[in-house]
């Protein structure tokens, strides 16, 4: 089903007058709500009435990460605070968070674009839908939420863990769909088989997985464990969350929901756009966004974008599957990591030499992370509890700056080999295929 067919299947040209009308209108809103848009746009001789159509898109400054470090907790909030109903935070490139603020239409206009994922879907108001993504700052599990809420389908907020509780209340409550990780799914699967629970006592019909990278051989493996058609949601926090794309019935791309957040595709190293069908970095502009919105935001998602109606008659553009990111992110159980993150918090402790590696590996479904770091000379002792008492530090530090754990390994000093070049700090042993 299509959820909103107005916006879902405009002509091309009908889409770019709606997005111009809108660019123009967030511009404006961004130049006199936002210092730092206001002071880019100045250096850049640039004033908001320079924006007319959406090609004008071009014209204007790049936003990233960084941009939203400098200006943490809430220098790029457009919004005055008493409008501000909700605030998510994802990581950042170290210990600070980015910090997103939803007014309430935000909030609406992000539990729409859910909502239009899940019908694609073919989810109704008859299903009982089980949201297995983490609830709290993260976005996946409220946003999931309210998606469903929208829809008007009913929503079981099982959020993450309790995996044998939540295989109960699936065969308890005949849980006809589910939002989760692609991993937690196959994670279900598995110890499903362990509680004997087979695949004919679920009802499972409809999974929407995102928030990592997955692929072909996944979705094949967690239809056929799980009984249900796997599709495929994208979205990242600093634009809105989930709900950013989303897979049809065709499942040849996901369609983006571009009259709310705008792609681009650039190239990474000299940012000039890319013709339509080449790979390159992934760029949005929220346009309707009144919290936090954004200009021209690098995702550093590799993908690229197909025009042209798809068979199941929307008309709003594809965006492939995420090929790579340009920078070094880890995506690990669905938690964005970032190296330079577990580099502060080694570097933090005086214990610790910063000498150390980070190994990425998947065991059965579940990806795990491990940190081996060299001690100091004058801390490295032969006295066993001592030297658990370093380690039980610095695994506490990691799992309160990064949400996950992490195993930690101690070694002595001088033993990870040096690099005469650019240090090499990870090792991801992960194959997706
Ligand atoms: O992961 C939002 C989300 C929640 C999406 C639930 C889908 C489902 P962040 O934590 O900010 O937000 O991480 C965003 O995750 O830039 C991609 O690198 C990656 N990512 C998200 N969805 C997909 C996907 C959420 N379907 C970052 N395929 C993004 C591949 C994905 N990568």
């Amino acid at each position: 089903m299509i959820w909103n067919p107005n916006k879902e299947c405009m002509s091309r040209d009908e889409m770019s007058a709606l997005q111009g009308k809108r660019l123009r209108k967030i511009v404006s809103y961004v130049y006199h709500n936002v210092p730092f848009y206001r002071n880019k746009m100045q250096e850049m001789d640039l004033r908001p009435d320079d924006i007319n159509t959406i090609e004008d898109i071009r014209k204007l400054p790049f936003t990233t990460k960084q941009d939203l470090r400098d200006n943490y907790p809430f220098g790029l909030q457009a919004a005055p605070s008493s409008e501000i109903v909700r605030i998510h935070a994802s990581s950042g490139t170290t210990g600070k968070p980015t910090i997103v603020g939803y007014t309430r239409k935000d909030i609406g206009v992000w539990s729409e674009v859910f909502a239009r994922c899940l019908a694609s879907y073919g989810v109704t108001r008859d299903d009982l839908f089980s949201v297995a993504y983490g609830y709290g700052l993260f976005t996946g599990g409220l946003g999931a939420h309210y998606g469903v809420e929208t829809l008007g389908a009913t929503v079981i907020p099982t959020s993450t863990g309790n995996t044998e509780k939540h295989i109960r209340l699936l065969t308890d409550l005949g849980i006809t769909g589910i939002a989760c990780t692609p991993s937690y799914a196959l994670y279900l699967a598995e110890t499903m088989d362990k509680m004997g629970v087979q695949r004919q006592n679920i009802k499972l019909k409809v999974g929407a997985f995102g928030a990592e990278p997955w692929t072909e051989n996944m979705r094949a493996e967690i239809e056929e464990r799980l009984g249900l058609k796997a599709y495929n949601i994208y979205g990242l926090s600093e634009i809105t969350g989930p709900g950013v794309s989303y897979e049809c019935e065709c499942q040849n791309g996901s369609h983006i929901n571009e009259d709310h957040y705008y792609p681009e595709i650039i190239d990474p190293e000299t940012l000039e756009p890319l013709e339509p069908g080449k790979e390159g970095e992934l760029v949005f502009t929220t346009l309707t966004k009144e919290g936090m919105p954004l200009l021209r935001y690098r995702t550093k998602d590799l993908t690229s974008l197909t025009y042209g109606q798809c068979s199941c008659g929307r008309t709003n553009v594809r965006m492939g599957r995420i090929m790579g990111r340009s920078d070094d992110m880890l995506i690990i159980r669905g938690i964005n990591v970032f190296p330079s993150q577990i580099e502060s918090v080694i570097l933090s402790l005086e214990e610790f030499a910063p000498q150390y590696m980070i190994i990425v590996d998947r065991q059965g479904s579940l990806d795990t992370i491990k940190v081996q770091v060299e001690l100091r000379p004058e801390y490295f002792v032969d006295d066993y509890p001592a030297m658990e008492r370093k380690k039980k530090l610095l695994s506490d530090k990691l799992r309160s700056v990064l949400s996950i754990s992490a195993q930690v390994e101690l070694l002595p000093p001088g033993s990870i080999e040096r690099s005469q070049g650019k240090g090499k700090h990870v090792i991801d042993n992960r194959k997706l295929q």
